[in-house]
């Protein structure tokens, strides 16, 4: 996959608000934020997107878990939150480098847009 700006974050070489890092993921906040708290959380591994996932891998097991985490450090979880993964063109996918976005600190809609 070609090299998207979420890898010049990983390597420090673009600024940002992080929240969380360890070996294998990063979570910083969303420049364009959707709610109080808005949250990406990103392998550190080039991954385009949710369909290149492998399954078995436990990459999305350990996403989740960082965001169900994150989301309590931030005070949110007990009112709930929402977790979107978007894929693709019609997904609304802008940056091609697999993230979820940890959303929360209001009442969300739904459906989405
Ligand atoms: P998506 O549309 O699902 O691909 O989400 C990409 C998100 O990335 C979007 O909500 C805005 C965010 N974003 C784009 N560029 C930057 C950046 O340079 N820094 C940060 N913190 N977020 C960014």
């Amino acid at each position: 996959m070609a090299e998207t700006l979420f890898s010049k974050i990983i390597r420090g070489e673009i600024p940002c608000d992080k929240v969380y890092e360890d070996d294998t993921s990063l979570a910083f906040r969303d420049i364009n934020p959707q709610g109080p708290t808005h949250i990406l959380v990103i392998p550190k591994a080039e991954i385009e997107d949710v369909s290149q996932v492998e399954e078995g891998s436990g990459l999305m097991d350990h996403q989740i878990a960082v965001a169900n985490q994150i989301a309590k450090d931030e005070g949110i979880a007990e009112e709930g939150y929402r977790l979107v993964i978007n894929k693709g063109a019609n997904g609304g996918q802008s940056v091609d480098h697999l993230h979820v976005h940890l959303i929360g600190g209001r009442q969300l809609t739904w459906p989405p847009g």
